[in-house]
């Protein structure tokens, strides 16, 4: 038998549920996007006829040997990172999104619905919308059985993000896009494929990444059912194991939805774009870019933030002093390790996601006095100082894992190595809508040009 986790089937929908009604008057988000995709195809169109001999910068030798730091060559729609203010999502920053977009019934925080609307759309959903998508991504959640075989004969100590990343790309038997590609499809039906292939990952992947979780950490334990009337991340939490409780549920919430995009070039966004513009399936797009997420550099920060933290905690003890930590900082900077969770390959302020996830634990006394978010906080307030004179990084101040992993530990959800899991189910938001994107624009194969140090040489003769 090769099932662990038994997962019971869809919750009967209840004729009476809010959830039930399709409401006339709310545009679904297909039809928003139909309307909207014109102006855009007539701003690249613009763009590309007008000023494509534009420049934008220059190209030096430092960009081309540093990992392309700092050169403007993608083109994404859906968020601008300011390296002083942070993110911006279709101009709204995070305080703005807290204010606009739909929390869950019952919530506070913003919810992966309301933020995929207002990437893939440009627009602010109403409640009803949101609820509809919900109730959309519920009913689409379920995973086709051979992939509930393939992930349960998956071995518990292969790592939940390359069980996610295969997971993920055995998904693609499903993909609407690949079918309607080999049945000769006009290019500009493209995104609608897309758009169904997207749909219906972002729904089933907090259900593999539940499954994934409950193998690997709670076997033989029962996978409860898509709730209907739950929002996306709200199923996650139950599917976790996690359903009742209300703060880590609204956490997860405000995480998935905040750390959803972070503009084009990170590795993880990246990656699925180039990947995406082989005209590769979203399915097979996604498992490239979670791979890319799994790496200590990226993804893989926030558990390494954790490992670290613990390591300080147990070494300081009780007497937990901004002297002591700023000891166990130069320690680690002595012994030629980064500090996890500070920095940033474009940010040079404090990450306006660790403030947001800040200002959570601020509002909830449990997390305000729990050791590892005290620890968290104090850090915050002297590793800059000691980064500044370090002088290293061009970044001192704390990014948005500087928090994230240390949060899920204090509600007891200690298994480090899942962190990038849920981190995997977020980004999805971001990359997945601007492959919908991408199709809709008609966006070339990404292509660009490389150069061996011996022409480099050459060039700088010439
Ligand atoms: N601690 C110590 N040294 C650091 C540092 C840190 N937190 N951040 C950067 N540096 C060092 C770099 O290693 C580099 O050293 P070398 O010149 O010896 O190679 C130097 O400072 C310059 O680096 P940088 O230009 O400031 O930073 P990069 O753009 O190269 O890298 C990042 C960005 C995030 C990979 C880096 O800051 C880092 O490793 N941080 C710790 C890991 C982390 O928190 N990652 C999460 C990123 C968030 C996300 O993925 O969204």
């Amino acid at each position: 038998m090769l099932a662990r986790a038994r997962v019971a089937r869809l919750v009967p929908l209840d004729s009476s549920s809010f959830f039930s009604k399709r409401l006339a008057s709310t545009k679904s988000l297909k039809e928003t996007l139909q309307e909207v995709i014109p102006a855009k195809q007539e701003q690249l169109r613009r763009l590309k006829t007008e000023h494509g001999q534009a420049v934008v910068g220059e190209v030096k030798i430092e960009n081309i040997i540093g990992g392309m730091r700092g050169l403007k060559a993608m083109l994404w729609d859906a968020s601008v990172l300011d390296p002083i203010e942070g993110i911006r999502f279709h101009g709204h920053s995070i305080p703005d999104c807290q204010k606009v977009l739909p929390p869950a019934p019952g919530g506070k925080e913003i919810i992966a619905e309301s933020m995929l609307w207002l990437l893939l759309t440009g627009q602010v959903p109403t409640t009803e919308q949101t609820r509809e998508l919900s109730r959309e991504l519920a009913e689409k959640g379920e995973l086709p059985e051979f992939v509930e075989t393939l992930i349960d004969s998956l071995p518990a100590t292969l790592h939940p993000m390359t069980q996610l990343g295969m997971g993920v790309a055995a998904l693609n038997r499903e993909s609407s896009f690949q079918a309607a590609y080999e049945r000769g499809i006009k290019k500009s039906e493209y995104w609608t494929h897309t758009l169904e292939d997207c749909i219906n990952l972002i729904a089933r992947l907090p259900v593999l990444a539940a499954r994934i979780y409950r193998n690997v950490y709670r076997p033989g334990t029962p996978l409860p059912a898509i709730n209907k009337d739950l929002d996306l991340v709200g199923n996650y939490s139950n599917q976790l194991g996690y359903g009742d409780n209300q703060s880590l549920t609204e956490y997860l919430r405000l995480y998935i939805a905040l750390h959803g995009d972070h503009e084009g070039g990170n590795a993880s966004a990246h990656t699925a774009h180039l990947v995406g513009s082989t005209l590769s399936d979203p399915y097979l797009s996604y498992s490239a870019a979670l791979f890319a997420l799994a790496g200590p550099l990226h993804g893989l920060a926030n558990q390494e933030v954790l490992r670290w933290q613990l390591a300080m905690q147990k070494e300081i003890g009780d007497n937990i002093t901004h002297e002591n930590i700023k000891d166990y900082l130069w320690k680690t900077l002595k012994s030629g390790q980064v500090v996890p969770g500070y920095g940033h390959g474009v940010l040079r302020n404090p990450d306006p996601r660790f403030i947001a996830l800040q200002e959570f634990c601020n509002t909830r006394p449990d997390l305000k006095n729990s050791p590892i978010i005290q620890l968290v906080t104090k850090t915050s307030e002297v590793a800059p100082d000691v980064l500044k004179e370090h002088g290293k990084t061009k970044n001192p101040y704390p990014n948005v894992d500087a928090t994230s992993g240390c949060v899920l530990y204090h509600y007891g959800l200690t298994e480090f190595k899942y962190y990038t899991v849920i981190f995997g189910v977020s980004r999805a938001l971001g990359a997945l809508t601007q492959l919908v994107w991408a199709r809709a624009l008609g966006l070339p194969l990404e292509r660009p040009k490389s150069y061996s140090m011996d022409a480099l040489e050459e060039l700088i003769k010439k």
